[in-house]
């Protein structure tokens, strides 16, 4: 009986629906394929968000209500940045700086992503697999009306105020998939592939640039579920929306359900969303996620969804 599943997920969105799946099925049936588009140098410091988001969920130590970063935090690493007028726009938590500090000091040392995150996950007991997308460096760049602006710059630096006119992935092109990713997809053992409800065109496009995971998701007979990020016509949480107005695009869960067109068998949408006539299968939950169980039962009808669907 085939056991795993694939959720693909970025940002604070998608870290939520991976615990609520952790907890649906057995932990190690789960893997993640993560963003690291969002990665940037900071201070000489290899800094990768949506893994590290990913890392202190599945361990039980995020900081629930910021999304990023440690639970109980201290900050005597920032306060003697800013002493020395260093820039500060970025808050690196003391905690948080082991992850940055050894991953970075392994990189150098020419290891790949996906092993020192797979050491990271073992030394926190997290049982699910979280594998980067790509051990390749890729840079999701943001063109507004300011300009250019990497990731990191757009999303803390200028709080998304720039009116987005582009987003492209530097270096998608020729970064390969990570060891795991196409198996994790195209595998006979994979009962479902699940879409978290993250920024698609942030979060979810950057992994679908990785030469070959798109196709794979196309050509794959397992089930591809994409869980909609929009609840009655807004974003939960993050610049959603307004990358979705700021790109032309109509905030809906059928916007999102197109975006994805040829990749997915279904989407799940918000019960507080008309069934809009969508060109593909649809159920409706309550996709909001604030609790444990919430979480859970995103995961669960996710998974019914797919089960539905037999390609
Ligand atoms: N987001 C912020 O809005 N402000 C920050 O100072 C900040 C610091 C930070 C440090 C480490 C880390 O892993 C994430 C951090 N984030 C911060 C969140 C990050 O920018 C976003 O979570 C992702 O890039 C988008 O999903």
């Amino acid at each position: 009986m085939s056991e795993r599943v694939t959720i693909l997920t970025g940002g604070v969105g998608g870290a939520k629906l991976v615990l609520g799946l952790c907890h649906a099925i057995p932990a190690e049936n789960v893997t993640a394929i993560v963003n690291t588009a969002d990665d940037f140098n900071h201070l000489g410091l290899a800094v990768s968000p949506d893994i590290d988001t990913l890392l202190y969920t599945l361990s039980g130590k995020a900081n629930a209500a910021q999304g990023w970063g440690r639970e109980g935090e201290s900050w005597s690493f920032m306060e003697a940045l800013r002493s020395l007028g260093a820039e500060d726009w970025f808050q690196l938590g003391d905690g948080d700086l082991a992850l940055h500090v050894l991953r970075s000091k392994r990189l150098q040392q020419g290891e790949h992503l996906s092993s020192i995150i797979a050491d990271f996950a073992s030394a926190w007991n997290i049982s699910a697999r979280i594998l980067p997308m790509s051990d390749d460096r890729v840079g999701t760049m943001v063109g507004t009306d300011e300009g250019l602006l990497d990731f990191q710059h757009y999303f803390v630096r200028r709080r998304c105020e720039p009116v987005v006119r582009t987003i492209s992935f530097e270096g998608a092109n020729t970064a390969k998939p990570a060891k795991g990713v196409i198996e994790a997809i195209t595998g006979s053992d994979c009962k479902a592939i699940l879409i978290a409800p993250s920024n698609p065109f942030l979060s979810i496009d950057p992994i679908l640039a990785v030469r070959g995971i798109r196709e794979a998701l196309v050509e794959t007979r397992t089930p591809v579920i994409a869980v909609s990020p929009i609840v009655a016509g807004k974003a939960v949480k993050g610049p959603t929306a307004n990358i979705m107005m700021e790109l032309g695009l109509e905030v809906s869960a059928v916007a999102v359900a197109n975006h994805y067109a040829g990749m997915i068998d279904a989407i799940l949408v918000d019960e507080r969303d008309a069934p809009a006539p969508l060109h593909i299968a649809s159920a409706q939950a309550d996709t909001l996620m604030t609790t444990l169980e919430d979480r859970i039962r995103v995961a669960r009808a996710a998974l019914e969804l797919a089960d539905s669907i037999r390609r």
